[in-house]
């Protein structure tokens, strides 16, 4: 499957829903049973991946897992070279362009460019931009958080990942964010770039999806929202609800 074309065919009809799972929080069975009630909810893609606690073994497993029990696609959303699965369809093949290290800049993708060329994963070359607050991803990936209070400096980043070729930018701030990157953020990120904008951290409730979607999110991204859940289902789905309705 092209990732690529699926997610930009059903751009065309809608802004597109994605649900995170992070083996490094929950076991391989709660990440299955996680990702069915995500299916039965509506969500259009799973990605894997976290800040802490990962290893290549709980990542596959965490793939076959998820693929076990849904068909969707699932996009690996990787943190270190040495947990890169070649068992999902595709990875978010990354650059952390407001991290001070090298190694989240280029590091990581250069130890594993050979694997992934050769292993059939798909990349989608993505612009990584971490927004205030940033939580464990801005600690972790060594990030000063972007401010949230003034557009300039996000939209001078997602603009250079653009012009760097990148098919996607991802405004973050970060798993668990009190706060959502705020809605004029997003909006002048929009009309800055025309590469896939992806928003994600913080977003749990109906009004934050439509906010996001709103101001310019072609694809918005849950976690938090899904470990949470006692009855998965019937909690994403009016969360992914907002997100459809665009
Ligand atoms: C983190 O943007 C994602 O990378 C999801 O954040 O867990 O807050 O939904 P939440």
């Amino acid at each position: 499957m092209d990732l690529h074309n699926y997610l930009r065919k059903l751009r065309r009809e809608r802004p597109l829903h994605l649900t995170l799972l992070d083996p490094g929080k929950s076991d391989t069975t709660t990440i299955g049973r996680l990702a069915h009630g995500a299916a039965q909810a509506g969500t259009d893609a799973i990605m894997v991946g976290g800040s802490t606690g990962l290893s290549l073994e709980r990542v596959d497993a965490a793939v076959l897992g998820i693929k076990a029990q849904t068909h969707l696609p699932v996009i690996l959303f990787p943190t270190v070279a040495k947990a890169v699965s070649t068992k999902a369809d595709a990875i978010f093949f990354m650059s952390l362009l407001n991290s001070s290290e090298r190694r989240f800049l280029v590091g990581e993708q250069i130890e594993s460019a050979a694997m992934v060329h050769q292993s059939g994963l798909q990349p989608l070359s993505m612009a990584y931009l971490i927004i205030e607050p940033g939580m464990a991803a801005a600690r972790v990936g060594k990030a000063t958080p972007l401010p949230r209070d003034d557009p300039r400096p996000a939209v001078a980043h997602a603009m250079a990942g653009e012009l760097f070729g990148m098919r996607y930018i991802y405004l973050e701030a970060g798993s668990g964010a009190t706060e959502p990157v705020p809605a004029p953020l997003i909006a002048a990120v929009r009309d800055a770039i025309s590469a896939t904008l992806i928003v994600g951290g913080g977003i749990r409730t109906v009004d934050a999806a439509a906010a996001a979607v709103g101001a310019g999110a072609d694809l918005v991204v849950t976690g938090t929202l899904v470990e949470r859940a006692s009855m998965v289902k019937e909690e994403l789905q009016p969360v992914i609800g907002a997100v459809h309705a665009g």
